[in-house]
């Protein structure tokens, strides 16, 4: 069936009975291709009826279809002319991961961070009254989405506004993890119905316990439950912030859907439309452990089982989280903060060990740094853990505070530099200008999973806010020391000595410079490596040393290079005053940095071994004839 769609308007002339068999191959390429090239299987698995349903009643692209975070848009992409090319999904240069507006007219807002779609939806909405249009407007968001502030920001504006807009509350009880928070507890009683039943009997229960009128007072209250009723509908919450609810609707009954979608059309106000899906639908393995397929990896879709390397080698997020368990255990004061992120964070075993002093505060990473910043006042040391690109959202939060008021905060952010095939929206190569730029923050990257384990701990120690950023993936392999141990703020480490150029590199590109001054020196040219270690404070004394003495310098970031730790080397060599000497940095320029494998993005960035060593060679000029002679006996 499925190979007959070619656009939304071919699913129109479909019937009921075509419909679902849609809905079956969609979901057999969904999981197909997952299965390949990884992906977020389990929350478009849960959509594909209420897509259908969405293409079915409205009219893409005139009527705009606003994913929230867009995970769960395969459904959505295959229906909307991406059929041919879905099996490139996340492969440099094929199908993005995410809606994006530069991929297909049908993807009006680029996603890939969460909370956006319905502040993007009334922005829409409103430009549509602006320039005299008539046309639907629907964002679908997720519950665990609804969680952020923003998302609230957008509520409160619409319902005020009174634009005709349509809202999908995708609802299936989970964030990545089982969902958190008052809103979710309440969407669970609508769902149960409990909140009327249990309010209902609370009511009779106390009345009857007034002697004399109980009885009689309970029969007029049988009257009056009409009138209470509209009070205790299922979705109040919602009424009173100037939205009509409808629902709850069986989010996998196409009939039902369309039906209910069909009647909202009509409607000229702000609706809030509440469907219960179930996450992985239709794909046992993904039902029965959604948070595992949520966003997976290349995997057997017999098995279910993942098909990456299982080698010894730890990740980052892996080592992190064993350290946060040495740490805590060392420290009663240590706690974890998470926001929505628990396993992809690796504090699985940490909230096991330490339930009292692990919150997951839900998608809601600026509540998260400032309730951090609250407990810190208490004398509280929280770790923030919360992707770099994530971090972003909470800027004004480290800034205003955390920095301003000196906290003991620790910011410990996963996915730092290259994220891969996740794309534009997942890289974390802005935080080491984003942060070095606020006063008061100590900011530093690991060279190896071992010294992630130490910087933690220094950062855990240093008495005000700390960062620390580490890449997605495997470390580099290297033994791991029992304990960790405080590093000295500000000290660099020398790898290798040179004298023909030096290579100041920080975080994951240490490793790549020093196989490259390897390489260098097979050629004849002696590199000295810098494991530079902090981007904030620098260490100067010994950066202005090296400097000085080989005069050529090749910084090395998995960041952009926009204000990042390159520019700082500069800015540290223009204020000490010295001059003549060469400087070229290597890192992101200006643009996003697109989806593909981490490994194809560092090539092009040339932050691999190759790129350093021949910007380093370049840089280094001609050989020395005495090394040559050395090198060559
Ligand atoms: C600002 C931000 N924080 C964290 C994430 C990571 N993230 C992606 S999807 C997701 C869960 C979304 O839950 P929900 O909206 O209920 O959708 P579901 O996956 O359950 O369908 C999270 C935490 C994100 N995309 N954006």
């Amino acid at each position: 069936m499925l190979e007959k769609i070619n656009s939304p308007a071919d699913i129109k002339l479909l019937r009921q009975e075509e419909l679902e068999i849609l809905a079956e191959d969609i979901r057999r390429v969904i999981i197909e291709t997952c299965s390949k090239n990884g992906g977020h299987l389990a929350p478009s698995l849960g959509t594909v009826e209420l897509t259908l349903a969405l293409h079915y009643v409205f009219d893409a692209p005139r009527d705009k279809i606003v994913w929230d975070v867009g995970h769960q848009a395969y459904a959505h992409k295959l229906i909307t002319g991406r059929r041919d090319r879905f099996h490139t999904l996340r492969k440099s240069g094929g199908v993005c991961g995410f809606p994006r507006r530069e991929e297909s007219i049908y993807d009006v807002f680029s996603v890939g961070h969460s909370s956006t779609s319905i502040s993007a939806a009334a922005g829409i909405a409103e430009a549509r009254c602006l320039k005299g249009e008539s046309y639907k407007v629907v964002a679908v968001i997720g519950d665990g989405s609804m969680t952020a502030g923003l998302a609230f920001e957008g509520l409160n504006w619409a319902g005020d506004r009174k634009k005709d807009l349509i809202i999908i509350l995708n609802d299936n009880e989970m964030s990545i993890s089982p969902n958190v928070g008052a809103l979710s507890a309440y969407l669970n009683e609508i769902m149960t119905g409990r909140r009327v039943t249990r309010l209902r009997n609370d009511v009779k229960q106390f009345l009857r316990g007034i002697p004399n009128v109980g009885e009689q007072v309970v029969k007029i209250s049988r009257q009056a439950e009409e009138a209470l009723k509209s009070f205790l509908t299922p979705g109040a919450l919602f009424e009173e912030l100037g939205f009509e609810y409808v629902g709850p609707l069986e989010g996998h009954r196409l009939d039902h859907l369309i039906k209910m979608l069909r009647n909202v059309k009509e409607h000229n106000r702000p609706v809030l439309v509440h469907v219960l899906t179930r996450k992985g639908k239709g794909y046992p393995f993904a039902e029965l452990d959604p948070t595992k397929f949520h966003g997976i990896g290349p995997f057997n879709a017999r098995t279910g089982d993942l098909t990456a390397d299982p080698g010894g080698i730890p990740s980052y997020t892996e080592v992190f989280g064993r350290t946060m368990i040495q740490l805590a255990r060392e420290n009663p004061k240590v706690v974890a903060i998470t926001a929505a992120m628990c396993s992809g964070t690796g504090l699985d075993a940490y909230a096991k060990e330490f339930p009292e002093r692990f919150f997951d505060v839900g998608i809601a990473e600026q509540h998260g740094v400032t309730f951090a910043a609250g407990m810190a006042t208490e004398g509280i040391i929280p770790v923030v853990a919360v992707y770099s690109t994530f971090m972003q959202r909470a800027y004004d939060q480290v800034l205003h505070d955390v920095c301003l008021q000196k906290l003991p905060v620790v910011l410990a952010m996963d996915r730092g530099g290259i994220a891969g095939d996740d794309g534009a929206t997942h890289n974390g190569v802005f935080d080491f200008s984003y942060l070095r730029s606020i006063p008061n923050i100590v900011v530093m990257a690991p060279k190896d999973e071992n010294e992630l384990q130490h910087m933690l701990k220094t950062a855990v120690e240093c008495g005000g806010p700390a960062s620390v950023r580490y890449p997605r993936g495997k470390g580099v392999g290297v033994p791991l020391d029992e304990t960790p141990k405080a590093l000295e703020i500000g000290k660099a480490e020398i790898l290798l000595e040179g004298a023909d150029v030096a290579l100041f590199a920080i975080g994951y590109t240490v490793r790549p410079s020093l196989d490259a001054a390897r390489r260098l020196r097979e050629e004849g040219i002696s590199a000295t490596v810098v494991n530079c270690r902090f981007v904030k404070p620098l260490d100067e004394e010994l950066l202005s040393r090296v400097a000085a003495a080989t005069g050529k310098v090749l910084t090395v970031e998995e960041n952009v290079l926009a204000g990042g730790f390159g520019s700082a080397v500069l800015e540290m060599l223009e204020a000490k005053g010295l001059s003549g000497i060469e400087v070229k940095r290597l890192g992101i320029r200006d643009e996003f940095v697109e989806h593909a494998t981490q490994a194809e993005m560092r090539r092009r960035y040339g932050i691999d071994e190759e790129g350093i060593f021949e910007a380093a060679r370049k840089l280094a000029g001609p050989a020395k004839p005495a090394l040559r002679e050395v090198v060559a006996k």
